[in-house]
Protein backbone atom coordinates (compact mmCIF):
# COMPACT_ATOMS: atom_id res chain seq x y z
CA UNK A 1 0.00 0.00 0.00
CA UNK A 2 1.32 3.44 -0.85
CA UNK A 3 1.89 5.22 2.35
CA UNK A 4 -0.12 8.26 3.16
CA UNK A 5 2.69 10.98 4.00
CA UNK A 6 3.99 10.27 0.08
CA UNK A 7 -0.05 10.55 -1.01
CA UNK A 8 -0.36 13.86 0.81
CA UNK A 9 2.67 15.56 -0.34
CA UNK A 10 1.77 14.47 -3.97
CA UNK A 11 -1.94 15.92 -4.03
CA UNK A 12 -0.49 19.09 -1.76
CA UNK A 13 2.37 19.87 -4.56
CA UNK A 14 -0.48 19.45 -7.40
CA UNK A 15 -1.20 22.21 -9.50
CA UNK A 16 -4.77 22.73 -11.17
CA UNK A 17 -5.35 25.91 -13.23
CA UNK A 18 -8.75 27.95 -12.90
CA UNK A 19 -10.00 29.66 -16.44
CA UNK A 20 -11.04 33.36 -16.30
CA UNK A 21 -13.84 32.69 -18.01
CA UNK A 22 -15.96 29.93 -15.80
CA UNK A 23 -16.42 33.15 -13.26
CA UNK A 24 -17.88 35.70 -16.70
CA UNK A 25 -21.44 34.94 -18.04
CA UNK A 26 -21.39 31.63 -20.25
CA UNK A 27 -24.71 29.70 -21.93
CA UNK A 28 -25.98 27.99 -24.84
CA UNK A 29 -26.73 29.17 -28.03
CA UNK A 30 -30.32 29.39 -26.60
CA UNK A 31 -29.84 31.68 -23.50
CA UNK A 32 -26.96 32.81 -21.21
CA UNK A 33 -28.50 33.43 -18.11
CA UNK A 34 -26.44 36.60 -16.47
CA UNK A 35 -25.79 35.92 -12.81
CA UNK A 36 -25.63 38.80 -10.08
CA UNK A 37 -22.30 39.47 -8.80
CA UNK A 38 -19.95 38.26 -11.94
CA UNK A 39 -16.77 40.19 -12.77
CA UNK A 40 -16.83 42.70 -15.18
CA UNK A 41 -12.98 43.15 -16.15
CA UNK A 42 -10.35 40.53 -16.07
CA UNK A 43 -9.26 42.19 -12.60
CA UNK A 44 -12.18 40.87 -11.02
CA UNK A 45 -11.95 37.46 -12.38
CA UNK A 46 -8.52 37.17 -11.18
CA UNK A 47 -9.74 38.17 -8.03
CA UNK A 48 -12.74 35.00 -7.99
CA UNK A 49 -9.77 32.41 -9.28
CA UNK A 50 -7.60 34.06 -5.88
CA UNK A 51 -10.42 32.78 -4.00
CA UNK A 52 -10.72 29.28 -5.26
CA UNK A 53 -7.01 29.20 -4.08
CA UNK A 54 -7.25 30.69 -0.88
CA UNK A 55 -9.92 27.79 -0.20
CA UNK A 56 -8.51 24.81 -1.54
CA UNK A 57 -4.24 25.69 -1.94
CA UNK A 58 -4.00 24.10 -4.87
CA UNK A 59 -5.14 26.48 -7.65
CA UNK A 60 -2.56 28.98 -7.38
CA UNK A 61 -2.94 30.41 -11.61
CA UNK A 62 -5.70 31.60 -13.71
CA UNK A 63 -5.83 31.15 -17.04
CA UNK A 64 -6.49 34.01 -19.54
CA UNK A 65 -8.54 34.02 -22.92
CA UNK A 66 -7.23 36.69 -25.72
CA UNK A 67 -9.50 39.13 -26.33
CA UNK A 68 -11.99 38.11 -23.59
CA UNK A 69 -9.64 39.34 -20.94
CA UNK A 70 -7.94 42.46 -22.64
CA UNK A 71 -6.12 44.90 -20.43
CA UNK A 72 -3.80 47.37 -21.12
CA UNK A 73 -0.99 46.67 -19.01
CA UNK A 74 -0.45 42.78 -19.33
CA UNK A 75 2.75 43.54 -16.73
CA UNK A 76 0.16 45.19 -14.08
CA UNK A 77 -2.10 42.37 -14.51
CA UNK A 78 0.53 39.93 -13.29
CA UNK A 79 1.44 42.54 -10.65
CA UNK A 80 -2.10 42.88 -9.66
CA UNK A 81 -2.16 38.82 -9.39
CA UNK A 82 0.76 38.03 -7.32
CA UNK A 83 -0.64 40.60 -4.85
CA UNK A 84 -3.78 38.55 -4.75
CA UNK A 85 -1.59 35.45 -3.82
CA UNK A 86 -2.01 33.67 -7.58
CA UNK A 87 0.09 34.37 -10.81
CA UNK A 88 -1.07 34.22 -14.67
CA UNK A 89 -0.87 30.98 -16.36
CA UNK A 90 -1.70 29.79 -20.00
CA UNK A 91 -2.73 32.41 -22.80
CA UNK A 92 -5.55 31.33 -24.91
CA UNK A 93 -5.65 32.72 -28.55
CA UNK A 94 -9.27 33.20 -29.66
CA UNK A 95 -9.74 32.96 -33.76
CA UNK A 96 -13.32 31.81 -33.56
CA UNK A 97 -15.37 34.77 -32.91
CA UNK A 98 -14.33 37.23 -35.69
CA UNK A 99 -16.16 37.06 -38.75
CA UNK A 100 -13.46 36.94 -40.63
CA UNK A 101 -12.59 33.43 -39.79
CA UNK A 102 -16.67 32.17 -41.10
CA UNK A 103 -14.52 29.68 -43.53
CA UNK A 104 -11.82 29.75 -40.98
CA UNK A 105 -8.30 31.10 -39.23
CA UNK A 106 -5.04 29.59 -39.81
CA UNK A 107 -6.54 26.95 -42.50
CA UNK A 108 -8.89 30.03 -44.17
CA UNK A 109 -8.26 29.56 -47.74
CA UNK A 110 -7.80 33.49 -48.09
CA UNK A 111 -4.09 34.29 -47.26
CA UNK A 112 -5.14 37.62 -45.88
CA UNK A 113 -7.25 36.03 -42.89
CA UNK A 114 -4.62 33.65 -42.60
CA UNK A 115 -1.90 36.28 -41.50
CA UNK A 116 -4.82 38.31 -39.44
CA UNK A 117 -4.94 34.83 -37.09
CA UNK A 118 -1.71 34.45 -37.03
CA UNK A 119 -0.96 38.06 -35.82
CA UNK A 120 -3.07 37.19 -33.04
CA UNK A 121 -1.22 33.92 -32.07
CA UNK A 122 1.64 36.12 -32.08
CA UNK A 123 0.20 39.28 -30.18
CA UNK A 124 -0.64 36.04 -27.76
CA UNK A 125 3.17 35.68 -27.54
CA UNK A 126 4.14 39.11 -26.62
CA UNK A 127 1.31 38.91 -23.72
CA UNK A 128 3.08 36.02 -22.42
CA UNK A 129 6.30 37.55 -22.15
CA UNK A 130 4.37 40.25 -20.00
CA UNK A 131 3.13 37.90 -18.07
CA UNK A 132 5.29 35.62 -17.62
CA UNK A 133 3.17 32.89 -18.95
CA UNK A 134 4.89 29.92 -20.31
CA UNK A 135 1.97 28.07 -22.17
CA UNK A 136 0.34 29.39 -25.14
CA UNK A 137 -3.19 26.89 -25.82
CA UNK A 138 -4.89 26.80 -29.01
CA UNK A 139 -7.91 25.97 -30.20
CA UNK A 140 -9.47 26.27 -33.67
CA UNK A 141 -12.85 26.00 -34.65
CA UNK A 142 -11.51 25.62 -37.95
CA UNK A 143 -13.07 22.69 -40.48
CA UNK A 144 -16.37 22.54 -43.07
CA UNK A 145 -19.54 21.85 -43.00
CA UNK A 146 -20.24 20.03 -45.87
CA UNK A 147 -18.11 17.37 -48.28
CA UNK A 148 -16.13 19.49 -51.07
CA UNK A 149 -16.10 22.85 -49.68
CA UNK A 150 -12.73 22.71 -48.96
CA UNK A 151 -9.87 20.42 -49.74
CA UNK A 152 -8.73 18.39 -46.18
CA UNK A 153 -4.98 18.20 -47.22
CA UNK A 154 -4.90 21.44 -48.43
CA UNK A 155 -6.53 22.82 -44.85
CA UNK A 156 -3.62 20.57 -43.46
CA UNK A 157 -0.74 22.44 -45.40
CA UNK A 158 -2.27 26.14 -44.33
CA UNK A 159 -2.53 25.02 -40.36
CA UNK A 160 0.90 23.58 -40.99
CA UNK A 161 2.67 26.91 -42.09
CA UNK A 162 0.64 29.28 -39.87
CA UNK A 163 1.47 26.90 -36.70
CA UNK A 164 5.33 26.57 -37.78
CA UNK A 165 5.34 30.85 -37.87
CA UNK A 166 3.49 30.88 -34.91
CA UNK A 167 6.10 28.13 -32.98
CA UNK A 168 9.12 30.16 -34.47
CA UNK A 169 8.12 32.48 -32.11
CA UNK A 170 8.63 31.19 -28.86
CA UNK A 171 11.31 31.88 -26.28
CA UNK A 172 13.05 28.94 -24.81
CA UNK A 173 10.74 28.66 -22.02
CA UNK A 174 7.59 28.82 -24.19
CA UNK A 175 5.09 25.97 -25.02
CA UNK A 176 2.50 25.60 -27.97
CA UNK A 177 -0.60 23.38 -26.47
CA UNK A 178 -2.08 22.16 -29.32
CA UNK A 179 -5.91 21.38 -28.35
CA UNK A 180 -8.60 18.97 -30.49
CA UNK A 181 -11.96 19.18 -30.60
CA UNK A 182 -13.91 16.30 -32.75
CA UNK A 183 -16.75 19.03 -33.90
CA UNK A 184 -18.74 22.39 -33.04
CA UNK A 185 -18.81 24.65 -34.10
CA UNK A 186 -18.15 22.62 -37.82
CA UNK A 187 -20.16 19.69 -38.28
CA UNK A 188 -18.83 17.63 -41.53
CA UNK A 189 -14.48 18.01 -40.41
CA UNK A 190 -12.50 19.76 -38.16
CA UNK A 191 -9.09 20.27 -38.78
CA UNK A 192 -7.60 19.01 -35.55
CA UNK A 193 -10.24 17.14 -34.53
CA UNK A 194 -8.37 14.34 -32.77
CA UNK A 195 -5.74 13.32 -31.07
CA UNK A 196 -3.34 11.70 -33.85
CA UNK A 197 -4.00 15.14 -35.91
CA UNK A 198 -2.98 17.34 -33.03
CA UNK A 199 0.35 15.01 -32.35
CA UNK A 200 1.72 14.86 -36.03
CA UNK A 201 1.80 18.62 -36.02
CA UNK A 202 3.37 18.79 -32.79
CA UNK A 203 5.96 16.24 -33.68
CA UNK A 204 6.21 18.21 -37.21
CA UNK A 205 6.97 21.46 -34.99
CA UNK A 206 9.05 20.76 -32.54
CA UNK A 207 9.47 19.81 -28.97
CA UNK A 208 7.85 22.50 -27.57
CA UNK A 209 4.69 21.40 -28.69
CA UNK A 210 1.93 19.24 -26.70
CA UNK A 211 -1.32 18.06 -27.06
CA UNK A 212 -3.96 19.20 -24.89
CA UNK A 213 -6.48 17.01 -24.03
CA UNK A 214 -10.40 18.29 -23.32
CA UNK A 215 -11.96 15.68 -21.75
CA UNK A 216 -15.37 16.80 -23.67
CA UNK A 217 -13.83 16.91 -26.92
CA UNK A 218 -14.05 13.15 -27.73
CA UNK A 219 -16.97 10.87 -29.32
CA UNK A 220 -18.94 9.19 -27.07
CA UNK A 221 -17.22 5.75 -25.49
CA UNK A 222 -14.29 7.27 -26.20
CA UNK A 223 -11.17 5.39 -24.13
CA UNK A 224 -9.56 8.68 -22.90
CA UNK A 225 -7.41 7.27 -20.53
CA UNK A 226 -6.02 5.25 -23.27
CA UNK A 227 -5.51 8.12 -25.32
CA UNK A 228 -3.27 10.07 -21.86
CA UNK A 229 -1.34 7.00 -21.51
CA UNK A 230 -0.31 7.00 -25.40
CA UNK A 231 0.38 10.78 -25.33
CA UNK A 232 2.54 10.26 -21.85
CA UNK A 233 4.37 7.35 -23.40
CA UNK A 234 5.46 9.66 -26.10
CA UNK A 235 6.24 12.76 -23.97
CA UNK A 236 3.62 14.89 -25.30
CA UNK A 237 0.89 15.19 -23.32
CA UNK A 238 1.29 18.94 -22.39
CA UNK A 239 -2.31 19.50 -20.74
CA UNK A 240 -5.88 18.72 -19.98
CA UNK A 241 -8.73 21.04 -20.33
CA UNK A 242 -10.76 19.13 -17.47
CA UNK A 243 -14.37 19.57 -17.34
CA UNK A 244 -17.31 15.98 -17.76
CA UNK A 245 -20.22 15.56 -20.42
CA UNK A 246 -23.25 13.27 -20.63
CA UNK A 247 -23.40 14.36 -24.02
CA UNK A 248 -21.23 16.77 -25.75
CA UNK A 249 -18.99 19.40 -25.32
CA UNK A 250 -21.26 19.97 -22.21
CA UNK A 251 -18.52 21.85 -20.30
CA UNK A 252 -20.27 20.48 -17.20
CA UNK A 253 -18.02 20.80 -13.73
CA UNK A 254 -15.24 17.88 -13.75
CA UNK A 255 -15.93 14.73 -11.87
CA UNK A 256 -19.58 15.62 -12.09
CA UNK A 257 -20.97 13.34 -14.70
CA UNK A 258 -18.24 10.48 -14.98
CA UNK A 259 -15.89 10.72 -11.75
CA UNK A 260 -14.72 6.97 -12.22
CA UNK A 261 -13.50 8.22 -15.80
CA UNK A 262 -11.77 10.71 -14.48
CA UNK A 263 -10.03 8.41 -11.73
CA UNK A 264 -9.15 6.09 -15.02
CA UNK A 265 -7.33 9.29 -15.83
CA UNK A 266 -5.57 10.28 -13.20
CA UNK A 267 -4.56 6.93 -12.91
CA UNK A 268 -2.75 6.73 -16.01
CA UNK A 269 -1.11 10.05 -14.41
CA UNK A 270 -0.31 8.71 -11.44
CA UNK A 271 1.33 5.57 -13.14
CA UNK A 272 3.56 7.92 -15.11
CA UNK A 273 4.84 9.77 -12.36
CA UNK A 274 3.38 12.74 -14.19
CA UNK A 275 1.55 14.60 -11.57
CA UNK A 276 4.36 15.87 -10.38
CA UNK A 277 4.88 20.17 -12.02
CA UNK A 278 8.11 18.82 -13.23
CA UNK A 279 6.54 16.67 -15.45
CA UNK A 280 5.19 19.60 -17.44
CA UNK A 281 1.07 18.28 -17.37
CA UNK A 282 -0.82 21.04 -17.18
CA UNK A 283 -4.27 20.56 -15.41
CA UNK A 284 -6.50 23.17 -16.23
CA UNK A 285 -9.97 23.64 -15.73
CA UNK A 286 -12.62 24.69 -18.77
CA UNK A 287 -16.19 24.43 -17.90
CA UNK A 288 -19.07 27.07 -17.94
CA UNK A 289 -21.30 27.76 -15.22
CA UNK A 290 -24.61 28.17 -16.99
CA UNK A 291 -27.01 27.93 -13.84
CA UNK A 292 -24.80 27.17 -10.60
CA UNK A 293 -22.81 29.91 -9.12
CA UNK A 294 -19.63 30.17 -10.69
CA UNK A 295 -17.45 30.30 -7.69
CA UNK A 296 -18.46 27.40 -5.43
CA UNK A 297 -18.20 25.84 -8.92
CA UNK A 298 -14.59 25.93 -9.52
CA UNK A 299 -14.22 25.09 -5.84
CA UNK A 300 -16.12 21.93 -6.07
CA UNK A 301 -13.99 20.66 -9.42
CA UNK A 302 -10.70 21.41 -8.19
CA UNK A 303 -12.09 19.32 -5.04
CA UNK A 304 -13.30 16.80 -7.88
CA UNK A 305 -9.73 16.32 -8.83
CA UNK A 306 -8.30 16.13 -5.72
CA UNK A 307 -10.63 13.03 -4.74
CA UNK A 308 -9.83 11.92 -8.15
CA UNK A 309 -6.16 12.09 -8.06
CA UNK A 310 -6.15 10.77 -4.57
CA UNK A 311 -7.97 7.81 -5.25
CA UNK A 312 -5.21 6.98 -8.10
CA UNK A 313 -2.42 7.52 -5.70
CA UNK A 314 -3.90 4.89 -3.55
CA UNK A 315 -3.76 1.80 -6.22
CA UNK A 316 -1.59 -0.63 -4.67
CA UNK A 317 0.88 -0.79 -7.69
CA UNK A 318 2.87 -4.01 -6.43
CA UNK A 319 -0.47 -5.79 -5.54
CA UNK A 320 -1.77 -4.46 -9.27
CA UNK A 321 1.64 -5.52 -10.94
CA UNK A 322 1.91 -8.67 -9.08
CA UNK A 323 -1.78 -9.69 -10.84
CA UNK A 324 -1.10 -8.19 -13.79
CA UNK A 325 2.23 -9.87 -14.37
CA UNK A 326 0.20 -13.40 -13.60
CA UNK A 327 -2.60 -13.26 -15.54
CA UNK A 328 -4.98 -12.66 -12.72
CA UNK A 329 -8.05 -10.40 -14.57
CA UNK A 330 -10.16 -9.84 -11.76
CA UNK A 331 -7.42 -9.35 -9.14
CA UNK A 332 -5.70 -6.78 -11.01
CA UNK A 333 -9.25 -5.40 -11.59
CA UNK A 334 -10.03 -5.46 -7.80
CA UNK A 335 -6.73 -3.35 -6.97
CA UNK A 336 -8.26 -0.61 -8.54
CA UNK A 337 -11.90 -0.74 -7.80
CA UNK A 338 -10.46 -0.89 -4.16
CA UNK A 339 -8.75 2.34 -4.70
CA UNK A 340 -11.83 3.84 -6.95
CA UNK A 341 -13.93 2.68 -4.08
CA UNK A 342 -11.99 4.59 -0.89
CA UNK A 343 -13.64 7.47 0.54
CA UNK A 344 -10.31 9.72 0.31
CA UNK A 345 -12.91 13.18 1.83
CA UNK A 346 -11.27 12.69 5.29
CA UNK A 347 -7.62 12.20 3.97
CA UNK A 348 -8.33 15.26 1.55
CA UNK A 349 -9.69 17.02 4.55
CA UNK A 350 -6.74 16.44 6.89
CA UNK A 351 -4.42 17.22 4.16
CA UNK A 352 -6.60 20.88 4.33
CA UNK A 353 -6.22 21.18 8.13
CA UNK A 354 -2.20 20.28 7.80
CA UNK A 355 -1.73 23.29 5.38
CA UNK A 356 -3.88 25.88 7.60
CA UNK A 357 -7.20 25.52 5.39
CA UNK A 358 -10.52 24.85 6.52
CA UNK A 359 -11.24 21.22 5.94
CA UNK A 360 -14.92 22.18 4.13
CA UNK A 361 -13.61 24.85 1.27
CA UNK A 362 -17.08 25.29 0.36
CA UNK A 363 -18.46 26.18 3.30
CA UNK A 364 -15.68 28.02 4.16
CA UNK A 365 -16.43 29.92 0.95
CA UNK A 366 -19.62 31.03 2.23
CA UNK A 367 -19.13 31.56 5.43
CA UNK A 368 -16.34 34.30 4.05
CA UNK A 369 -19.21 36.32 3.01
CA UNK A 370 -17.07 37.13 -0.33
CA UNK A 371 -20.28 35.66 -2.50
CA UNK A 372 -22.61 38.31 -0.93
CA UNK A 373 -19.88 40.87 -0.82
CA UNK A 374 -19.31 40.81 -4.88
CA UNK A 375 -23.04 40.47 -5.74
CA UNK A 376 -23.30 44.00 -3.34
CA UNK A 377 -20.04 45.74 -5.18
CA UNK A 378 -20.57 44.69 -8.24
CA UNK A 379 -22.96 46.95 -9.92
CA UNK A 380 -23.35 48.71 -13.49
CA UNK A 381 -20.75 48.54 -15.66
CA UNK A 382 -20.87 45.30 -18.19
CA UNK A 383 -20.69 41.52 -17.10
CA UNK A 384 -17.79 39.75 -18.31
CA UNK A 385 -18.98 37.09 -20.85
CA UNK A 386 -17.61 35.23 -24.26
CA UNK A 387 -18.21 38.15 -26.30
C1 LIG B 1 -13.38 24.95 -27.19
C2 LIG B 1 -12.71 25.14 -25.86
C3 LIG B 1 -11.35 25.77 -25.94
C4 LIG B 1 -11.54 27.16 -25.48
C5 LIG B 1 -12.94 27.35 -25.29
C6 LIG B 1 -13.28 28.23 -24.15
O1 LIG B 1 -14.55 24.19 -27.05
O2 LIG B 1 -12.68 23.94 -25.17
O3 LIG B 1 -10.48 25.24 -24.99
O4 LIG B 1 -10.77 28.12 -25.93
O5 LIG B 1 -13.48 26.07 -25.12
MN1 LIG C 1 -11.03 23.39 -23.95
Amino acid sequence: MPDLTTVKNALRAHRIETPSWAYGNSGTRFKVFPQAGVPRTAQEKIEDAAQVHAFTGVAPSVALHIPWDKVDGYGSLAAYAAELGVRIGTINANVFQDEDYMLGSVANPDPAVRRKAVDHLLECIDIMDQTGSADLKLWFADGTNYPGQDDIRGRQDRLAQSLHEVYARLGPQQRMLLEYKLFEPSFYTTDIPDWGTSLLHCIALGPKAAVVVDTGHHAPGTNIEFIVAILLREGRLGGFDFNSRFYADDDLMVGAADPFQLFRIMYEVVSADALRPEAGVAFMLDQCHNIEPKIPAQIRSVMNVQEATAKALLVDADALAAAQQGGDVLGANAVLMDAFNTDVRPLLANLRTEMGLDADPIAAYHLSGYGKKIVESRVGGVQAGWG
